[in-house]
C-alpha cells in the first residue's frame, strides 16, 4: 500500500521533529518545509532524514510569506494530511516584531489555507493553535469554550489563525481542525524559551561555562507538558471522522519560579532567594554564589499571568493521556541532556583552552539533539568525532 503523504510546516522546530519521528514510525511519508537560512536550521531533522531516506522524507524550500512555494509545495507533494506549525513562535520578540508575526503566524495561515483549498481540498489540515489566546482570562481551567482575550501580537495573529480556519471548515466545508495547545517542552526546545533557558544555563552554571541565569517574570505561571506526547495528539485530532477543535494540556500548572527551582535541584543546587522585584536574586546556599538574576530585559510589555487547561475533551474524545510524562520526568529529560552537552563542551575546553567555545557548541547541539533522548552516543560528524576523540586522550 502506498504512504500516506504529510505535509509538515515548521518540520526543522521543536515539534516538527517530533512530529516527523511519530509520523514516520506509523508509516507516512513526509514532505517537510524547510524555509530559507543563511545558517545551519535544519540540526534537529538531519538524523530522520538520513535514517529515512528521500524516499520517505523529502526536505522543501517554502516559506508562510510566499504564497507561489506552497502552492508548488502542495502541487508536487498532493498532501492527504496538512499540519501547520510554522510560525514566528516567540510571545515576547513578538513585540518587537508585530507586522511579521502578524504576517506569518497570522496570514500566513489562510495562504496556505487557500492553496489547500485550491490544490488538495480533500486533505485534513491542522492548525498549531496555542493558549496564549486565552490572554488573562478569568476563567480557570481554561477549555475550549473559554472566550480569547489575547495580549501580545503573537496571540493576536493566532486568534486570526484559528478563527480562519474555523471559517474555511464552515465556508468550504474542509477539513480544518485546531490544537489549543498549552507550553510543552523538551531537550528539542529552542533555548530562548523559559525551561530550556532554565536548564541549559544552570548545567553550565554548574560546569562552569557561564555565571547567571538572567531572567524576567518569575510569577508567570504555564500548564507545561512534554513535546512527544503532544505531537501525538495533532495526529489524533486528524483522524476523527469530523474537524473539531481540542485544548491540549495537563491541567496542572506552576509558576516559572517553581520550575527554576525543579531544574536547580535536579542539578544540585541549593536555591535560596533573596531580594524583590528587579533585585531579586537566587544564591546557591552552597557556595553563596548568584546563580539566578532578575533583568527587565526579559520582562514583557504585556503579560498572561496564569494559564492551566482543561484536557477533558481530548481525553473523552481522543483518548488522549495528559498524565503520561509527568513534569519531574520533563525537567529530568531536560536536565540530563543539558549536563551532557556541557560535559561534552568541557572536554573540548580543557583540550583546547583558547578556542571559543561557542564555534563547537552548535556542532554539538546538532548531533546530540539528532541523538534524541536515548542514552546512546550522538552520531557525530567525522570532524567533531575526531576532535572529541582527540579531548578524551588528551
Ligand atoms: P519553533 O519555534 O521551535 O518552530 C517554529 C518553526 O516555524 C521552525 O521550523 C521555523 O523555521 C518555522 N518558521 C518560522 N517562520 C517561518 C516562515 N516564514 N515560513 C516557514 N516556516 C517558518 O516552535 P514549536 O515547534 O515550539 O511550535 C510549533 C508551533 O506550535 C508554532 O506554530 C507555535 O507557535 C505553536 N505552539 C507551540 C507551543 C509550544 O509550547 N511549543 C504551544 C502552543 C502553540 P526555523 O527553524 O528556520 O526558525
Ligand atoms: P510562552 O513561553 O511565552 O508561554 O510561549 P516562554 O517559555 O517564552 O515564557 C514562559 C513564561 O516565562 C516568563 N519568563 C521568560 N520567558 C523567556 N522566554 N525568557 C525569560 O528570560 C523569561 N523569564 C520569565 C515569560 O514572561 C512567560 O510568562 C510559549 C511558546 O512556545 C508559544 O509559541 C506558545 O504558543 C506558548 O508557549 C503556549
Amino acid at each position: 500500500m502506498p504512504h500516506k503523504v504529510a505535509l509538515i510546516t515548521g518540520i526543522t522546530g521543536q515539534d516538527g521533529s517530533y512530529l516527523a519521528d511519530f509520523l514516520l514510525a506509523k508509516g507516512y511519508k513526509i514532505v517537510g518545509v524547510i524555509r530559507r537560512a543563511s545558517t545551519f536550521n535544519f540540526g534537529r531533522i538531519d538524523a530522520i532524514s538520513r535514517q529515512y531516506g528521500p524516499d520517505r522524507f523529502e526536505g522543501v524550500y517554502g516559506d508562510l510569506g510566499e504564497p507561489s512555494s506552497l502552492r508548488d509545495i502542495l502541487q508536487k507533494a498532493q498532501p492527504d494530511e496538512i499540519y501547520n506549525l510554522a510560525a514566528q513562535s516567540h510571545v515576547g520578540v513578538s513585540f518587537r516584531l508585530p507586522e511579521y508575526t502578524g504576517d506569518i503566524t497570522g496570514v500566513g495561515v489562510v495562504r496556505l489555507l487557500e492553496a489547500m483549498r485550491t490544490i488538495v481540498p480533500a486533505a485534513r489540515f491542522y492548525q498549531a493553535s496555542s493558549s496564549e489566546i486565552f490572554g488573562n482570562t478569568s476563567e480557570t481551567p481554561q477549555s475550549e469554550t473559554t472566550p480569547f482575550n489575547p495580549v501580545s501580537p503573537y496571540a493576536c495573529a493566532k486568534a486570526y489563525a484559528f478563527y480562519i480556519t474555523k471559517s474555511y471548515r464552515t465556508a468550504y466545508g474542509l477539513y480544518a481542525a485546531n490544537g489549543i495547545l498549552f507550553n510543552h517542552e523538551s531537550p528539542r526546545r529552542g533555548e530562548n524559551f523559559l525551561p530550556r533557558k532554565a536548564t541549559a544555563t544552570l548545567a553550565a552554571i554548574r560546569f562552569g561555562l557561564t555565571e547567571c541565569l538572567q531572567v524576567g517574570n518569575l510569577e508567570a505561571k504555564r500548564d507545561w507538558g512534554y513535546a512527544p506526547d503532544y505531537v501525538e495528539c495533532m495526529w489524533l485530532i486528524l483522524q476523527q471522522p469530523k474537524p473539531d477543535d481540542f485544548v491540549i494540556a495537563t491541567g496542572e500548572s506552576i509558576s516559572v519560579r517553581r520550575f527554576i527551582e525543579l531544574a536547580a535541584k535536579k542539578i544540585g543546587f541549593e536555591l535560596e532567594w533573596q531580594g524583590k522585584g528587579l533585585n531579586e536574586i537566587g544564591i546557591n546556599r552552597k557556595t553563596g554564589r548568584t546563580i539566578v538574576r532578575v533583568n527587565s530585559r526579559y520582562l514583557r510589555p504585556a503579560e498572561v499571568n496564569a494559564l492551566c487547561g482543561d484536557p477533558s475533551k481530548a481525553v473523552r474524545e481522543l483518548g488522549w493521556n495528559p498524565k503520561k510524562t509527568c513534569l519531574e520526568d520533563l525537567v529530568s529529560r531536560m536536565v540530563d541532556h543539558d549536563l551532557r552537552i556541557c560535559e561534552l563542551l568541557v572536554r573540548m575546553k580543557q583540550r583546547w583552552p583558547n578556542l571559543p567555545i561557542q564555534s563547537f557548541k552548535s556542532a554539538f547541539l546538532r548531533e546530540i539533539d539528532s541523538a534524541g533522548e536515548t542514552q546512546k552516543e550522538p552520531d557525530l560528524e567525522p570532524e567533531v568525532r575526531n576532535l572529541l576523540d582527540a579531548t578524551v586522550d588528551g
